[in-house]
């Protein structure tokens, strides 16, 4: 099947860092796609990307010189994990997973994605990804979930967030993690009304944490993404033990430029400049959450 029309393949070979991180950090926001000939996209999917396989995603970590990897199901995967199963089997220690599952899902199939490095569940509400689920849905695998210990990924549009507190808020036994700070629009600024919310969110919820991820997608001005780094460094410095950093490596959906992972990864001093922060980010955080569960 040939990718979607105009769909972005990732950057074929990103720049080494001038930024190290530290040893043992954690690429907590990348997928696997593919390849399509063994892990077939799903019939509902909205897009078709280019295949972005496990081999490339970890010889990716190695060249930008993190030691794991969180990888995050995708929409084109639809509820299959077999793709991120069998990377997480290929990894071992090296990475763990956020799944995809329906509401009818059974206790052998959790333990089984368990056994393989899953220790959270995927709710997406972003429209131009996935079909609208019921919220009962929701509520339903998170019970099941909670006895596994795993916690809950929330992808979401800021426009959309007032309305979806009141299923947050049924998510409070648990550590909830907000995909890519609530996907501001950086255009209104960090003092924004929209912003605000965000962090008052997160100020009134200590198990709301989130990923101050994709500068790539969020930004306006481009790839020196100068518009965003005030609202992740904002988020770090307010938030730091619930923080969470990754590339979001193969990038689907982009359509302003393809980002070189390199260039991803030299933004990290500039959102966490003290590097007592960026320990966390990069490796206390993520270890606490996937690592020792
Ligand atoms: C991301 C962002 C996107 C896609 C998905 O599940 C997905 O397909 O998450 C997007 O298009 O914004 O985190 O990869």
């Amino acid at each position: 099947m040939a990718m979607s029309e105009g769909y972005l393949p990732f950057h074929p070979n990103p720049k080494k860092p001038d930024y190290q991180p530290p040893a043992g950090a954690v690429d907590a926001h990348c997928h696997v796609f593919g390849p399509e000939a063994e892990f077939p996209y799903a019939p509902e999917r909205k897009y078709t990307p280019c295949d972005a396989g496990k081999d490339q995603l970890f010889a990716l970590r190695d060249h930008l010189g993190f030691s794991r990897n969180v990888i995050v199901q995708a929409s084109c995967h639809g509820k299959n994990n077999d793709a991120l199963v069998d990377a997480l089997e290929t990894a071992g220690e090296l990475a763990r997973g956020v799944a995809v599952v329906g509401k009818d899902i059974t206790v052998d199939e959790l333990k089984r994605l368990d056994a393989a490095g899953v220790r959270a569940v995927r709710f997406n509400f972003v429209k131009r990804l996935v079909d609208t689920t019921p919220w009962e849905d929701f509520v339903s695998i998170y019970e099941k979930i909670k006895p596994l210990g795993w916690h809950v990924v929330v992808y979401f549009e800021a426009p959309d967030m007032e309305g979806l507190k009141p299923l947050l808020a049924k998510f409070s036994d648990s550590i909830v993690v907000v995909d890519h700070m609530g996907r501001p629009d950086v255009s209104k600024g960090v003092d924004s009304a929209e912003f605000q919310a965000f962090v008052k969110l997160m100020a009134d919820n200590p198990n709301i944490w989130t990923k101050v991820s994709c500068p790539e997608r969020l930004t306006m001005t481009g790839p020196d993404y100068d518009d965003v780094v005030p609202f992740a460094r904002a988020l770090v410095e307010q938030f730091s033990d619930r923080v969470l950093w990754g590339t979001d490596w193969p990038h689907p959906n982009m359509s302003s430029h393809v980002p070189d992972d390199g260039v991803l990864v030299d933004v990290i001093p500039r959102i966490a400049p003290t590097e007592a922060l960026q320990k966390k980010l990069l490796i206390d955080n993520p270890m606490r959450l996937y690592w020792e569960k």
